[in-house]
């Protein structure tokens, strides 16, 4: 008896073991909205994926904001060994800026994130000398390439690469939820007297860091409008995803929960980042397109991007056929755990 449990207790370790060095390494940088929350959640679920930092940029929600609510959140989490990084606040913000703030940080981090009474973990108790690129200069001593995950305006990312070029080589390949090419963006843009509705937000807010990145010669998956449009959340879907907590109470589901219930469905909602980190840890549930893709020369023109004919930038891959059952069924049994 004793020695099949030594047996048993080998094996698990070595499972354990096993699924520990094969976890791929991830940094996921994060404008900490709705979507956001349940992007993190899969990935924290995700034993196939150890992250190893999360920064915060302004997007729908500011930094100081999001860096409350991703520490609470890695609180609950039991991770708060995760490093949180606080992004750069001086995002170029067009004029309409506030318009854009869909998301209401207080209502998620003051509720939401208040069960058991969790806190958040001030910023002086956290390591405040982290940073982007500092994490990746400890990153740069292991073999083992980084996948980067995207899911705000890309402020921080092209503040990295700019800061420490040398880091591209560590950099697998960036996962990024932004940009639309064929289809209306999700905002309205004045600029000039010209209007318009093709920009999508996080391009739309840092055009400029969103260029830089995505003509780095780093491997690029875009996940642009075109395909989460292919996705909307409708009310059966947020039914699908909603977890039986009678069954599953962890304080994780009863967050994806109440953030579907609060993002509700109907025109205009979409899981943008849950469908970006679905992809970054299954990319077969899609199939892609080689493009070379550039921004329009005016980089104030919204931050609309283009598929251009001449090489500008960085060969990227957008995302074409996408499965949506699959995409929902990976995300849904990734958390119901
Ligand atoms: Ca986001």
């Amino acid at each position: 008896m004793i020695k099949k449990i030594l047996i048993f207790t080998s094996f698990i370790i070595i499972a354990v073991f096993v699924s520990y060095i094969q976890a791929t390494p991830m940094v996921i940088d994060t404008d900490s909205g709705y979507d956001d929350i349940l992007a993190l959640i899969y990935l924290i679920k995700n034993p196939n994926i150890k992250i190893k930092a999360i920064s915060i940029t302004n997007g729908v929600t500011l930094v100081d904001e999001g860096y409350v609510i991703v520490s609470k959140l890695l609180t609950i989490a039991k991770k708060i060994n995760t490093p949180i990084i606080k992004g750069n606040r001086l995002i170029p913000e067009p004029d309409n800026y506030k318009l854009y703030r869909f998301d209401n940080p207080k209502k998620v981090s003051d509720s939401i994130l208040n069960i058991n009474e969790f806190r958040a973990i001030p910023a002086e108790e956290n390591n405040q000398a982290y940073s982007l690129p500092t994490i990746f200069e400890n990153l740069l001593k292991n073999d083992k390439k980084i996948i980067l995950v995207a899911l705000g305006p890309l402020t921080n990312i092209a503040e990295l690469i700019s800061k420490k070029p040398y880091i591209k080589e560590k950099i697998k390949e960036i996962w990024i939820m932004g940009g639309a090419f064929n289809t209306k963006g999700n905002m309205e843009c004045f600029r000039e007297g010209v209007r318009s509705t093709t920009a999508e937000l996080n391009f739309f807010l840092d055009p400029k860091s969103a260029d830089k990145v995505i003509s780095s010669g780093i491997p690029i998956f875009l996940v642009t409008l075109d395909a989460t449009k292919k996705i909307p959340l409708s009310k059966e879907k947020i039914e699908i995803l909603t977890i039986d907590t009678k069954k599953n109470s962890s304080p994780l589901n009863v967050i994806n929960n109440k953030i579907l219930k609060l993002m509700g469905s109907g025109e205009g909602k979409y899981l943008w980042d849950v469908i970006t980190v679905v992809l970054a840890t299954n990319p077969r549930l899609a199939t892609y397109r080689a493009i070379s893709a550039g921004f329009s020369d005016d980089l104030n023109n919204c931050g609309v991007i283009k598929i251009q004919k001449q090489m500008k930038g960085s060969v990227l891959k957008t995302v074409e056929k996408i499965n949506a059952d699959s995409i929902y069924k990976t995300y849904f049994n990734k958390i119901n755990r």
